[in-house]
């Protein structure tokens, strides 16, 4: 076992190598022999834009492909997911990645996607936010699609291979893959939260689950606690043996234990500081108000997010007098997300119906209180508005690690910036120099923003110094030498 010493030792003696080359060594890319990695997502990591000889496949946003694109153009490999619509498609070669579609009808889609995904395992793991449905109907394509994924990706390894598979679409894809495949090392991570046992027992397939899981070798999760829940259910339903970090299932040992994911601090930094991207901040702060502090939030549209809490505190802090929209602005980012499912537009209307509610109550000519984008926008367009923020307000109600609070640090190579980060993202176990939130707690709520609006600057130097060694330090290559040297057996 690799202890933290040992791994803050390897970070420290590498600094001076560039993260890729680094982690190109250490994946043994350049070796004789290299295992491929087969990566098993819902989604692939491309989608398809334009028309007739225009159409082409661009690499697409969100919290997995941002993890785990720049770590697969490394090595040799294959991503197998869905492309996203009902056509056929054969694989092909994409910014040096192999990709291997799956196909879904529009029945799978609605039912597999839209319903056992997003409306029963989305949010049952995150607190019960919403309720949950539970429709025998829906968990029968689960079952089916899950085989389908299994299917392609035993068909893509070759003997001795790794495949790593992702997140609570394809929960029973490790069994099924073992059984067709007992050859492989198969690896599982979790990117949203698993639930404490009282939330998980009212999955009618809470069984299926757990051995499905338990087909893994490794099995990864944001955070210890998420893995502890796992490991007493596992004990509780699968009669698997262990703690909370190692299990022992039908004979095989297994490591199920908290890897917490993050991001290419080097893309953002460097990023964030060129001259482009200075130029951008100027030329968004003059138009926003060169004086005013800008307070910055961006998330998918999602009720996990805790948009409508953080508006109200938002508006809270205006109707006290203690920001004026002359001197503050907030901009609230919203990427449009899973909007076939009636709770997603549900709460669309009421942040849109809040947004004018502030604005009629407290913008003022020329200058308006919430500046709300409900689009997509270009990567080096979110780096402009975290380099140009003052205060970054990522607040979920439960989130299994959150990237924008560590890209948002990535961002401020000056340092400057205060971050508020939910104790209930888990990206707050990491990032403890944060102000943290109970996004709940409204009195909390307001008094942490009119804190960061008025940090002194050295306690706010200090505070973004910190945080930024800590993401440093702790990149997504890091978060892939961790899980793939696990899966492995090298640690
Ligand atoms: C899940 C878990 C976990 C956002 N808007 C745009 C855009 N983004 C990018 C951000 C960031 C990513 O999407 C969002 O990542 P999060 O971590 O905040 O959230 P989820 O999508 O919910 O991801 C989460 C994550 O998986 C990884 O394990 O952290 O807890 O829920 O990278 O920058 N990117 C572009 N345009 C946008 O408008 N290009």
């Amino acid at each position: 076992m690799t202890t933290a010493l040992n791994r803050r030792t390897r970070a420290t003696r590498n600094r001076t190598v560039s993260r890729p080359a680094r982690s190109e060594r250490k994946q043994g890319l350049g070796s004789s022999r290299t295992a491929s990695l087969v990566v098993v997502a819902n989604r692939l990591p491309v989608h398809r834009v334009g028309v007739g000889s225009n159409a082409h496949w661009e690499s697409s946003a969100g919290g997995l492909v941002t993890a785990v694109a720049p770590v697969m153009k490394k090595l040799p490999g294959v991503w197998v997911g869905w492309s996203g619509n009902d056509a056929s498609i054969k694989p092909f070669i994409h910014d040096r990645m192999r990709i291997r579609p799956v196909t879904l009808g529009r029945e799978e889609v609605a039912k597999y996607y839209d319903g056992m995904s997003n409306r029963t395992f989305w949010p049952l793991y995150h607190d019960a936010i919403r309720p949950p449905e539970f429709q025998r109907e829906w968990w029968k394509k689960y079952v089916a699609v899950n085989a389908r994924f299994a299917q392609a990706a035993a068909a893509e390894a070759a003997r001795g291979d790794i495949v790593w598979v992702h997140d609570y679409h394809l929960q029973l894809v490790p069994a099924m893959l073992r059984e067709r495949r007992p050859d492989l090392r198969i690896g599982f991570f979790l990117h949203i939260p698993f639930p404490p046992e009282e939330l998980f027992e009212w999955l009618p397939w809470r069984e299926e689950i757990l051995k499905g899981l338990l087909g893994a070798d490794v099995i990864g999760f944001q955070s210890p606690m998420a893995a502890q829940n796992f490991s007493r259910l596992c004990r509780h339903y699968a009669e698997a043996e262990g703690t909370g970090t190692s299990l022992r299932y039908e004979g095989r040992p297994i490591v199920n234990r908290a890897f917490p994911i993050s991001i290419d601090f080097d893309w953002f930094d460097i990023r964030a500081k060129s001259p482009a991207a200075r130029e951008g901040v100027a030329e968004l702060r003059s138009r926003l108000g060169a004086k005013r502090k800008i307070l910055l939030a961006i998330d998918r549209l999602d009720y996990t997010k805790g948009v409508v809490r953080r508006l109200q505190a938002v508006e809270e802090l205006f109707e006290r007098g203690l920001a004026k929209a002359e001197d503050c602005v907030f901009v609230q980012i919203a990427t449009p997300s899973r909007e076939a499912v009636a709770e997603y537009a549900t709460l669309r209307d009421e942040v849109e119906t809040i947004v004018g509610r502030i604005n009629g109550k407290f913008s003022q000519p020329g200058r308006v209180a919430v500046h709300y984008f409900r689009r997509n926008l270009t990567r080096e367009e979110l780096i402009t508005y975290y380099a140009a923020a003052d205060v970054m307000l990522v607040t979920p109600l439960r989130d299994g690690m959150n990237l924008v609070a560590k890209e948002f640090v990535a961002c401020r190579s000056d340092s400057t910036g205060v971050l508020v980060l939910s104790q209930f993202a888990g990206a707050a176990r990491e990032l403890t120099r944060a102000l943290t939130v109970n996004p709940r707690d409204q009195d909390h709520f307001v008094e942490a923003l009119r804190t960061a609006l008025k940090m002194p600057r050295e306690e706010a130097r200090m505070r973004m110094s910190m945080l930024r060694s800590r993401v440093k330090r702790d990149d997504v290559y890091a978060w892939c030498d961790d899980f793939l040297s696990e899966l492995r057996g090298t640690k």
